[in-house]
């Protein structure tokens, strides 16, 4: 049963662009995708990246927030970067 678990974990991330075993690499729905269109654009990237930078809000765009501990930083950038794979 175990191993089932781990062969499903692996595929799912191998589907998701091979993220390794973060956490915000295991997001369903597009991370960063500030405007929920379903498609990350690059200036959505941009917009994360600004926030991470301190440079703008997180109100500007809540998504960018993976997982939603009220900051942004580079590992959720990488998932947004990732996402823009398959959020198109
Ligand atoms: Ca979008
Ligand atoms: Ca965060």
């Amino acid at each position: 049963m175990k191993k089932t678990f781990a062969v499903v974990g692996i595929l799912a991330l191998l589907l998701a662009g091979g993220c390794g075993d973060d956490s915000v690499c295991s997001m369903t729905v597009c991370p960063g995708d500030c405007n929920g269109d379903g498609v990350i654009s690059e200036e959505e990237v941009d917009t994360a990246v600004a926030i991470m930078g301190g440079e703008l809000s997180l109100d500007e765009c809540q998504a960018a927030d993976v997982d939603g501990d009220g900051e942004v930083f580079g590992n959720e950038i990488s998932a947004i970067v990732e996402a823009t794979q398959w959020c198109r």
